[in-house]
């Protein structure tokens, strides 16, 4: 950040409680999570923002579909985002969603001040009306006669409701927007929003929606025949969250918002209804709004109405919560969309973090074991050539200075390109330093020492700047680098000499293992639903068409018992166990997905069936030479068991 701010506050959208969340919605938490990291540890007062949007007519449409209440939908589906919110390692501050009383209570004095300014006043409306979007639109803003943001078939509608006077705010709006280019981000987008400004005229909001059609939403506190328009009722959690009509003092520590961060999706609400509304109360606009792009599948929005998402669970599952809200800061260039594919996710994690930052904490830790005893050594410079260290930390605090511009102008994809390019510079300077051949010769200790310490302090950097994005897996890296407090400073971190001489190092073990592709193939059989998507490809390979096999093909797989001998967690790995099995006579490594069915205990001494013919592979780095049949529907999983006197190494038919 080029200027301290005194306070930030940062807030996603409320997501809507139709349905669970995907990707789109985990990478705007995540963003917000980063983002308010990196203030909390420039020692900034951070306030984080997120919630859930309960009313109108998509909630009431799901709850239909499902056979229950609205608010038993809310109440069903709320627990599915903070429940992906925790396993993500989201620290927000505040969780709103807009059934509670302290939102309902604020939007309905909001709505009466409003009516009785007469900003808001009753009209026969005629209009479309787009169920998808939640939205109104004139005969002139159809394409092709359906909705213009949606595209989907629109309904016509004739009634009476209530109106915001928006349409008084459009001349007020575009010379606010390009008198603050900061305003709307990125500024394309603002261009977007100007645009729509400058080449129509702004039509008065509809805010009601009357009972008779929907029920679900907040009562209209002047005419009990309506409910609120969701989007009015929704946009007002960015203050009703912080105090605004409860807690003078609170609205006051934290309004202005800092950064409204949305979905190019959500643009025309968040940058037209939102500033004139708050226009319309008197009350302050955000700093920024910014809205990033969409993830895709192919060309497509990743969208819950189109059925092509990616469910954030699963890539949890299969490769750990950092690597994942790594891959997603880091590949997506933040207002531009991009594609979700896993073969870019594994590629992005072998290149980054298995290659470049695995490895050069592995060297760093290793050589400090070798050669300085498992401590971290002391650095002193004198009586030799320290030009190689001198520029190596030069470098890694110019990345560190330039990170905090590049955060300040959300530029978070960029800001980690910087830091993983300070960490395969360490990699250089090892491999130029050679301090292994270094130590080879006579009375080097002193320079051996300042190069490994060298490369720990610009590793300790590092580490730190990625905490925000990786917070797991960076408190494992500065743990091991012997530091005992839980968080970096990032304000203190350029000061040469935070890492204390003599402090015990230690081996995390393998902070991100290599994902082989073998093992991919394999992780698929571990996961059923990828399973499906993936064996696709694969049936279209195979001769027999019908989906049969032949007894050839039954026979060439080798079933066998075995025994299990011993049973461990995979450290990482949340649903991984490692086995010790005795396949009679012969013992093997088994690595299975059933650590949320079995405690280990629990499996030893069990008589269980394995494919024993498999090719061997690695799943997280350690390796498997086989695998386990179990049944499995839903939720449970049991293992496939063998009872009465046959012990291992039985052949199964
Ligand atoms: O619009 N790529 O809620 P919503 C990237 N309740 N981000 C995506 C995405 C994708 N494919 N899909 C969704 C609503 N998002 C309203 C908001 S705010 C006062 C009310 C993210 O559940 C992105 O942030 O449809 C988008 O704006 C938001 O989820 C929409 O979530």
């Amino acid at each position: 950040m080029s200027e301290k701010p005194s306070k930030y506050y940062v807030t996603t959208p409320i997501y809507y409680v139709n349905d669970k969340p995907h990707i789109g919605h985990s990478y705007t938490t995540i963003l917000a999570d980063v983002l308010a990291s990196y203030h909390r540890l420039l020692g900034i007062p951070t306030h984080f923002l997120t919630g859930t949007d309960e009313h109108g007519q998509k909630v009431q449409q799901a709850a239909d579909a499902n056979g229950i209440t609205p608010q038993e939908q809310c109440d069903q589906t709320v627990v599915r985002f903070q429940e992906l919110w925790k396993r993500l390692e989201i620290q927000n501050d505040d969780f709103i969603r807009t059934t509670e009383e302290r939102h309902k209570t604020v939007v309905q004095q909001t709505l009466q001040e409003l009516f009785e300014r007469d900003e808001i006043y009753k009209a026969e409306y005629e209009g479309w009306y787009c169920v998808g979007c939640e939205r109104f639109f004139t005969e002139k803003d159809l394409v092709d006669g359906n909705c213009p943001e949606c595209g989907r078939p629109v309904d016509k509608i004739i009634e009476s409701n209530y109106f915001f006077r928006m349409s008084k705010y459009q001349d007020w709006l575009i010379k606010y927007i390009e008198d603050n280019p900061g305003f709307i981000q990125p500024s394309f987008r603002a261009n977007e929003t100007l645009g729509f400004l400058k080449n129509k005229e702004l039509q008065d909001l509809c805010i009601s929606r009357p009972k008779s059609r929907l029920a679900w939403g907040i009562e209209l506190p002047f005419d009990t025949e309506f409910v609120t328009y969701v989007w009015f009722d929704a946009l007002i959690n960015y203050i009703s969250a912080v105090g605004y009509k409860s807690d003078e003092e609170q609205f006051k520590k934290w309004w202005p918002c800092s950064t409204h961060l949305i979905g190019k999706d959500i643009l025309t609400t968040h940058t037209v209804y939102w500033p004139t509304m708050l226009k319309a109360m008197n009350v302050a606009m955000p700093e920024s709004i910014f809205a990033h792009g969409w993830w895709l599948t192919g060309r497509t929005k990743m969208s819950k109405s189109l059925g092509n998402v990616v469910n954030p669970m699963d890539m949890i599952d299969s490769y750990g919560v950092d690597a994942f809200r790594y891959f997603l800061v880091a590949e997506m260039t933040l207002g531009q969309d991009a594609s979700f594919t896993e073969e870019a996710f594994v590629k992005r994690y072998n290149a980054d973090l298995a290659n470049d930052l695995g490895n050069v904490t592995n060297r760093v830790l290793n050589m400090i074991s070798r050669y300085c005893d498992n401590k971290i050594p002391a650095a002193s410079a004198g009586g030799f050539d320290t030009a190689l260290e001198d520029a190596l930390w030069k470098e890694t605090v110019l990345a560190a200075d330039e990170m905090g511009p590049m955060v300040g102008n959300m530029k978070l994809d960029a800001s980690i390109a910087l830091v993983m390019t300070a960490v395969r510079k360490i990699n250089v300077f090892l491999q130029e330093r050679a301090p292994w051949s270094l130590a080879k010769q006579e009375g080097t200790e002193a320079e051996v020492a300042h190069c490994l310490y060298t490369a720990a302090e610009c590793l300790r950097v590092c580490a730190a700047l990625l905490y925000p994005v990786m917070p797991e897996k960076m408190l494992a890296l500065r743990n091991a680098l012997g530091m005992a407090d839980a968080k970096p400073q990032l304000d203190k971190l350029t000061e040469f000499g935070v890492l204390v001489p003599g402090s015990l190092i230690s081996q995390p073990g393998a902070l991100f293992p290599r994902i082989e592709l073998e093992e991919e193939e394999k992780k698929t059989t571990e996961n059923p639903k990828k399973q499906k998507q993936k064996q696709q490809p694969k049936k279209k390979e195979d001769p027999s068409k019908d989906g049969l096999i032949t007894f050839d093909q039954v026979m060439a797989v080798n079933l066998k018992t075995a025994v299990v001998l011993e049973a461990e967690k995979i450290e990482g790995a949340d649903k991984l166990l490692k086995l010790q099995i005795d396949l009679g006579g012969e013992r093997r490594q088994l690595v299975a997905g059933i650590a949320l069915h079995y405690q280990p205990a629990e499996l030893v001494g069990k008589t269980i069936v394995v494919v024993a013919n498999l090719k061997p592979a690695k799943l997280r780095g350690v390796k498997s030479e086989g695998m386990l049949l179990a049944a499995s529907v839903g939720d449970k999983l049991k293992l496939v068991t063998v009872e009465g006197e046959i012990g291992p190494g039985a052949a199964v038919k």
